[in-house]
């Protein structure tokens, strides 16, 4: 059930490296995070001298993560050499940002990663884009070494495989995902403490924020769709900023009945910022390329300049006229 990683030419050149660079990508998210940390944990028990690096900072609600606080960013390299160097869940060169020109400065580069469209970038390229996180790609490293499972690499794997499979409920959750998390259980595991700090704990500003937009909650096209907005003001009122936006809108779109949703969010610069959402065989993506926009046809966004009331409108329409096709 758990594919074996099978490159033993790779594993005698981790076994031969004494210092040694993770890169994780831009934005880290938890499989980016996750995945980096317990590579770093297996490697350090091996005697490694490992060095944790990503452009941007660890988000707030990863860094209670064991070893989170390790990661440095570019300026923390300046001068250091290392014997290899990873890279972790970053589908192209450009996803390490700055991370770049010290990696590929490495005598040996390999990547760890689970994108489809990965191009192979490094001289090693340990990518299965069958796999549903990274995060199961470094446990099946991780085991091939011998290293053993502990509690801290447990947590960090479960925060990768967890985040990226939407809690177990993407369709890219396989029967390696359970197995791989069977076994972190097993090696000590605290599933209900991490569950609930990935998936259930929630900033102040963010719930205060939701409060604001579910005021606003208006059903349109006939009961199919949902739409919510937020001001600079229900911002300013819940104490909150930009990243405390994130999901609202799944409120509007996970309604029974309701095909597509969107939050129109009035920026202070005049910009209104749109995330849509929709389900088959609706599609959003040509609602958000209207208005400069893009994304999935499921999950798209735009950010247009005009007011919140004509956003809406201009909005409404397009969906409507889906509704209509
Ligand atoms: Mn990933």
């Amino acid at each position: 059930m758990i594919k074996r990683f099978d490159n033993p030419v790779l594993i005698e050149q981790i076994r031969k490296a004494r210092r040694v660079l993770i890169a994780t990508h831009i934005n880290p998210d938890g499989d980016a995070v996750g995945s980096a940390l317990a590579l770093c944990h297996g490697l350090t028990a091996m005697g490694k001298e490992v060095t944790l690096s990503c452009a941007d900072p660890v988000p707030g609600k990863l860094s209670f993560l064991p070893g989170a606080d390790q990661f440095v960013q570019s300026e923390a390299l300046q001068g250091k050499t290392f014997d290899l160097s990873f890279a972790v869940d970053a589908a192209d060169a450009g996803r390490i940002g700055n991370m770049g020109e010290v990696f590929f400065q490495s005598p040996v580069t390999v990547q760890v990663d689970h994108h489809p469209t990965n191009p192979g970038y490094a001289m090693v390229n340990a990518v299965d884009g069958d796999a549903a996180a990274a995060g199961c790609v470094v446990y099946r490293l991780l085991t091939a070494m011998g290293c053993e499972i502990t509690a801290e690499i447990a947590q960090c794997l479960y925060a990768g495989i967890s985040t990226d499979t939407g809690n177990f409920s993407f369709e890219n959750t396989d029967g390696e995902a359970f197995a791989i998390v069977a076994e972190l259980v097993r090696a000590g595991l605290p599933l209900n403490e991490m569950s609930r700090k990935l998936f259930l704990l929630k900033e102040e500003a963010h719930v205060r924020l939701l409060g604001r937009a579910l005021q606003t909650l208006r059903i349109f096209g006939g009961g199919k769709c949902a739409c919510m907005q937020l001001t600079p003001a229900d911002y300013a009122a819940a104490g909150a900023s930009g990243e405390h936006s994130d999901g609202i809108v799944n409120y509007a779109m996970n309604l029974w009945g309701i095909q597509m949703a969107y939050l129109a969010d009035e920026k202070e610069d005049g910009m209104v910022k749109v995330s849509l959402r929709a389900l088959p065989p609706y599609n959003v993506a040509k609602v958000a390329q209207k208005f400069g926009g893009g994304g999935h046809v499921l999950a798209a966004g735009c950010r247009y300049k005009t007011t919140l009331k004509e956003m809406c409108a201009a909005l409404e329409k397009e969906m409507c006229s889906q509704l209509e096709e």
